[in-house]
């Protein structure tokens, strides 16, 4: 059902690293998402911020002689510096130490306390001390009681611990699954945590004694809460629900559910288990979606710190001042991992995909239509129509193939489909390029008693341009402004009207129309 609100997170960032592509890419696609649907006129609330607590930040804090207060408040102010760097919109930026939240994910817990789904239980098992994770037995048996991540010995590790009951939850996590087929996408992903699941639910501790930086338990400090139930909470404290009471509950309360948690599939159990089991026990609605991406990885190889081939913060910077920012969030936006396969990273696609869709299709199209409009109506929008409706030239129904991309572009972001949604929109250019190679305006010009059919043909060819600009304003807002400005079309993205901006026939005949290099052709990749 069409709902005229939205609500999109990104999961929130740890404070032990500094801002990478990995960061930058989960903001983008949720970035794109959110500027889109508010485009199209939906009330949209972006979230992102900073998971700060846990013994990881207390040790990197330690190494480095701070305390994790100050590291927390180094992190998060330059992960806060990124985003407009991104061209992020997001509504706001949680921090996990700020009041607001601890104060509502007591309130929370204290309400799982009460709803007899936490209890107080000793526990003794195999922790990987970098994840900060209990293996089950058998899985750690298969890995060698190693930690599949840092490949560090498990150690054995004894705590009497606050445990959330989600064997509770088996049947209906898997009534879940079974009815909302998307819960989580892709399907791959939803397959392996099925199978997980089907592997049987055991209870979970959520607390822990052996350090301090965390949020204590309700009414038992010396237990901190486990930084993953912290950390998820992030999603609903952000809108005041764990305080009903609340300002922020009364503003923003209506944006619970979200469409879409969008992760990395490295943190999908967390995501799509354990949470929805503490929603159901808060008897909160559920998110529409998980959605878990696939990972970057750069010339074929995983990105490690180790490998020094991660892609960090100055060589994003150095791409977005090489080919412009609306090039970087586009290449992320078309070629990302969205899917259930990890996607490559290198010089030489970016390249390639810039000089392919930017330089030779949207831009191109751009200064050719203008060119022609310049040489041949001195630079006025000349009038498409024939006794009062639109010409139609070889055979070429424009108002509908235009509107047929607008409804295939819109349906395909609402599903996440950033790849399918851009590409209906750059599909239409491509159209208009095949149209103008098949039309030839070039010649026509030369027939004077021809001037009318030349005038539709490229009022024809500016409009759907115009439509399809529209489309890709989401992920290339500046360059699309400027092509408005081109255009001499006055259009605030922030009202909403999409669908109104897209109607065939919006572009006004006499309007001035000016050529711009909007992706100039950029020399072999210079990064
Ligand atoms: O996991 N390619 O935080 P985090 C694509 N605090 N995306 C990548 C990536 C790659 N190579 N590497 C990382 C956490 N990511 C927790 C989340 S949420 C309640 C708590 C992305 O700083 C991916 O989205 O480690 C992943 O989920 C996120 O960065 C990890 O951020």
């Amino acid at each position: 059902m069409a709902r005229d609100v939205s609500y999109i997170t990104t999961p929130i960032y740890y404070v032990n690293d500094k801002p990478h592509i990995g960061h930058a890419y989960t903001t983008t696609v949720c970035d794109v998402y959110a500027r889109f649907m508010r485009f199209a006129g939906r009330d949209v609330f972006f979230l992102t911020g900073t998971d700060e607590h846990g013994v990881r930040i207390e040790k990197v804090a330690s190494a480095q002689g701070i305390t994790p207060q100050q590291l927390a408040d180094d992190n998060a102010a330059e992960f806060q510096r990124v985003l407009p760097l991104l061209g992020s919109t997001n509504d706001d930026f949680i921090r996990t130490t700020e009041p607001r939240h601890t104060r509502q994910v007591q309130n929370l817990v204290q309400k799982l306390v009460d709803a007899g789904v936490v209890y107080l239980g000793e526990f003794e098992g195999w922790y990987d001390e970098g994840q900060e994770e209990y293996i089950p037995q058998n899985k750690a048996k298969e890995l060698g009681y190693k930690s599949p991540v840092n490949h560090k010995p498990l150690v054995r590790a004894k705590e009497s611990n606050y445990y959330f009951r989600l064997s509770a939850f088996q049947e209906k996590l898997e009534k879940l699954f079974d009815e909302q087929q998307d819960f989580v996408r892709p399907q791959a992903r939803r397959n392996e945590v099925l199978g997980r699941l089907r592997e049987g639910l055991a209870d979970v501790p959520i607390s822990r004694t052996n350090f301090t930086w965390g949020v204590p338990m309700p009414n038992d400090p010396k237990h901190v809460i486990y930084v993953w139930i912290d950390a998820l909470m992030n999603y609903v404290t952000a809108l005041g629900l764990g305080e009903p009471d609340s300002d922020a509950f009364a503003q923003r309360g209506k944006y619970w559910p979200p469409d879409y948690h969008v992760i990395g599939k490295e943190i999908l159990w967390f995501h799509a288990v354990i949470w929805p089991a503490i929603l159901m026990a808060l008897d909160v609605p559920l998110p529409r979606c998980i959605y878990a991406h696939s990972f970057w990885i750069r010339e074929g190889q995983k990105m490690s710190k180790s490998l020094g081939n991660f892609i960090d913060l100055p060589t994003i910077q150095k791409y977005v001042d090489a080919y412009g920012l609306d090039a970087w969030r586009y290449y992320m936006a078309t070629q990302g991992p969205l899917g259930a396969t990890d996607a490559d990273f290198s010089d030489k696609h970016f390249h390639d995909i810039y000089t392919t869709d930017l330089v030779n299709t949207v831009g191109n199209c751009a200064s050719r239509v203008a060119a022609m409009i310049g040489k041949y109506f001195d630079g006025a929008v000349p009038a498409e129509t024939d006794g009062g409706s639109p010409r139609r030239i070889a055979d070429h129904d424009w108002p509908a193939i235009c509107q047929r991309t607008v409804a295939e572009s819109r349906a395909a972001m609402d599903k996440l489909d950033l790849s399918g949604s851009i590409g209906a929109a750059v599909g239409l250019v491509r159209k208009i390029d095949a149209f103008i190679n098949l039309t030839e305006p070039y010649k026509l010009a030369k027939d004077e008693s021809r001037r009318d059919e030349l005038g539709a043909i490229l009022y024809q060819c500016c409009e759907a341009l115009r439509i399809a600009s529209l489309l890709l304003w989401a992920v290339m807002p500046e360059r699309m402004e400027q092509l408005w400005t081109s255009m001499n079309q006055s259009i605030d993205p922030r009202a909403g009207k999409l669908q109104a901006l897209t109607s065939w026939g919006g572009l006004q005949s006499g309007a001035s129309i000016q050529k711009l290099a909007l992706f100039p052709r950029m020399e072999k990749p210079s990064v």
